[in-house]
């Protein structure tokens, strides 16, 4: 932010003195706080849950939500009318974008079980089953999200999930956003534990009286809730796994001459407003001084028109225009920076898709904002940040599931392969496993018996 007030990212240009490793810097994402820190914080809440259970959870619920009224710590379905009356637009709005996201990802599904035969008579297959029980976790914080829980939900239960538990913060009243209880109750969520942070993640991780073990965790949170994820993932007597690592939320817009500043500038904004610690990215491609200069003017015109202005200002404190002279360099940067959310408003979006190796999600076209995706086209907002777009997948069907494979030999099988297990388990020096194959080969004849 300059001395003036003025809202606006740090200008780089490749085509000034600016080197590629000055261009690095630039696109370091803000740090994180110290992970020993928050592990400090975080190790004793979830000893805790994991000792004492549901009285645990309560007690953090009432500290942590100032919830002093709650009873139990958590909502069971079938859940009352009462606590999901909304307005019919807002009842429209989540049922449009749970239908797209169920379309698209019931497409997702495989169709029947690959099987290969690697050799005569050896079948090999793969074939998928739902995780039995999922725990989504639906942040708190500054803005309820409500478009979350459709996120995990609606996946959760297209793959088949039996358990669908649900955690989120209550109200200091101790209640959940209607929203919320509408959805779990449509996605078929069996409860919904109300409590945030590591106290959350420990109950679903663990199990206590009333909330049920289950064998995945899912959602973005802070970090405290991606610390909690990280411990109980390396518990094994938790025996729980993890979608991925969560950072700050954050975006790259690459725009030319055809992009419109205003569309560009709002959709800096909407990732801005998630937070003081987001980061957005312009890389502008051979833009005048004047295209770059109507994109900040429409920036700060439109952050100040923002009622959550102040976490923007955060948010743009540490971002970053940069200005390239062609859409090749614009490319190189983007896959450097591996942006969770890329959004291309440049004249012939579609032909750069090759050229994408590391994003979360893409948004191609003038047409098509962030926020379409953060709630109603049909694909996943839960997506990988903090570059770990190289090696992660966003939230989708398969983050749900998991594959089993089979071999079935028949005795054609043990004239094909039987020689290359005898000889591997010869150089392995494992006996069994040499026998195993070799007794078969002999009641075929295909090998003299030992005597
Ligand atoms: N943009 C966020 C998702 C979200 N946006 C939820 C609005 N609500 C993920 O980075
Ligand atoms: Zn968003």
């Amino acid at each position: 932010v300059a001395a003036d007030g003025r809202i606006q990212m740090r200008r780089y240009s490749t085509a000034q003195a600016f080197s590629d490793d000055a261009i690095q810097a630039a696109l370091q994402r803000p740090s994180q706080r110290s992970t020993e820190k928050i592990m400090s914080l975080v190790n004793p809440i979830i000893t805790e849950v994991r000792e004492k259970g549901d009285a645990a959870v309560l007690k953090y619920t009432q500290k942590f939500e100032k919830a002093t009224s709650l009873k139990a710590p958590v909502l069971k379905a079938p859940f009352a009318q009462s606590l999901m009356q909304l307005p019919p637009e807002t009842i429209q709005a989540i049922d449009t974008s749970y239908n797209n996201i169920l379309t698209f990802h019931s497409a997702q599904k495989e169709k029947a079980p690959l099987v290969v035969e690697t050799m005569p008579g050896v079948v090999c297959s793969r074939f998928s089953r739902p995780i039995e029980k999922v725990g989504l976790y639906i942040p708190g914080g500054t803005a309820v999200l409500p478009s979350t829980a459709l996120m995990l939900g609606v996946p959760a239960m297209a793959a088949g999930c039996k358990n669908i538990v649900m955690a989120s913060p209550p109200r200091s009243d101790g209640t959940i956003t209607p929203e919320i209880v509408y959805i779990a109750h449509k996605i078929g969520a069996e409860a919904i534990v109300l409590a945030g942070g590591a106290q959350a993640v420990a109950a679903m991780a663990y199990g206590t009286e009333s909330i049920t073990k289950v064998d995945k965790i899912l959602g973005p949170g802070n970090q405290f809730v991606t610390a909690a994820k990280m411990i109980v993932s390396n518990d094994t007597t938790a025996s729980v796994s993890i979608d991925m690592p969560a950072g700050p939320s954050e975006v790259l817009v690459i725009a030319d001459k055809t992009a419109n500043p205003a569309f560009v500038a709002s959709d800096l904004l909407s990732q801005a407003e998630h937070g003081v610690d987001s980061q957005v990215v312009l890389l502008a491609v051979d833009l005048t001084d004047d295209q770059l200069q109507a994109i900040e003017d429409e920036l700060h015109t439109q952050a100040h028109a923002l009622p959550r202005v102040d976490i923007v200002r955060g948010a743009i404190d540490h971002s970053v225009s940069i200005s390239v002279p062609d859409l090749a360099t614009a490319m190189k940067w983007s896959n450097y920076y591996a942006p969770e959310h890329l959004i291309l408003q440049i004249d012939d979006p579609h032909a750069v898709l090759t050229q994408v190796q590391n994003a979360g999600s893409v948004f191609i076209g003038q047409w098509t904002p962030e926020s379409v995706g953060d709630y109603s086209a049909g694909v996943n907002h839960s997506l990988p940040t903090y570059g770990y777009a190289r090696q992660y997948s966003g939230v989708n069907l398969a983050s749900f599931m998991k594959h089993i494979t089979s071999s079935a030999v028949s005795e054609e099988g043990v004239r094909s392969v039987g020689s290359a297990v005898v000889e591997l388990a010869r150089v392995e020096g494992l006996d069994a496993h040499k026998r195993a194959m070799e007794l078969r080969m002999e009641a075929l004849g295909i090998l003299e018996p030992k005597a």
